[in-house]
């Protein structure tokens, strides 16, 4: 990434770069996603209600494509320039966003989740958005605040709302990961900071990459078209920002607590 790519970066909270991989190389994780899907643990998250699949968790560890595409330089190197310092992969997920049944992502910000669930110090941290598929106006792109991230974490306690599929401490991090996310971000302060900040719908081909900070203010809407709208999301954390937290940790699918096996070497 140029200097004019790390200073939009820095001033919008984000960066596209169109078609930065091949259709192959996508084409091999989106075709893990029905093997994945099968995987009988707490990894593959369901739609509220529903045996249509949200989220799977982890295939970093589990596929060697989903390992591969984490580890590309081409990703890894530019979470490493925008971190400035060694890296490692923190979360890797498929947001499926299913064809007429994939549900919403309410408006909110990443960095509190992890500040909160697992005591990670500050957003020094970074997602790459890789479309498996053509994300366009109408099978669900990710909307973004333009800027947003210059307002740090907006913290308005947990939402009062229970994941449907949450049925115990066991699972209480579904509703980190559900259509009732515990922390949004309410919408008078959508609707104020929308006021100065320009509201961008992130479509692009297969292939395509969105790279952007931990506290930029994103959602998604839900996805009634005939066309899955699967992208894989890798997000990279410094090695300067480990977690904190010891006790009551979410599940090594969801995030890393092993870096040692996780570290990228580019
Ligand atoms: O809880 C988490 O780690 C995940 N939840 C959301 C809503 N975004 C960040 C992260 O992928
Ligand atoms: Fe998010």
């Amino acid at each position: 990434m140029d200097d004019n790519f790390l200073l939009q970066f820095s001033e919008d909270g984000y960066v596209f770069i169109e078609r930065l991989f091949f259709a192959d190389q996508v084409a091999a994780v989106a075709d893990e996603v029905p093997r994945l899907s099968k995987v009988d643990d707490r990894s593959v998250v369901f739609e509220a209600d529903s045996s249509v699949v949200r989220g799977l968790h982890g295939g970093h560890l589990v596929s060697e494509a989903c390992a591969s595409l984490a580890r590309d330089p081409k990703i890894a190197g530019l979470a490493k320039q925008i971190l400035g310092s060694d890296v490692y992969i923190y979360q890797f997920k498929i947001n499926v966003k299913s064809a007429f049944d994939g549900s919403v992502w309410p408006w909110h910000q990443d960095f509190i989740y992890w500040n909160k669930e697992d005591g990670m110090p500050r957003p020094s941290a970074v997602t790459v958005a890789v479309y498996l598929d053509d994300v366009t106006e109408f099978n669900g792109p990710l909307y973004l605040l333009a800027g947003s991230h210059k307002h740090g974490m907006l913290d308005f306690g947990a939402t009062q709302e229970k994941s449907e599929q949450a049925d115990g401490a066991e699972n209480d991090w579904l509703q980190n990961v559900s259509a009732s996310l515990k922390y949004q971000v309410p919408k008078e302060t959508v609707s104020e900071i929308a006021r100065t900040s320009k509201l961008v719908s992130t479509t692009g081909p297969a292939g395509s990459c969105l790279v952007f900070d931990s506290n930029i203010v994103h959602a998604s809407s839900p996805n009634i078209s005939p066309f899955n709208r699967r992208i894989a999301f890798i997000t990279y954390n410094s090695v300067t920002n480990i977690p904190t937290k010891t006790d009551n940790l979410r599940p090594e699918f969801l995030v890393t607590h092993d870096i040692s096996q996780a570290l990228i070497a580019v």
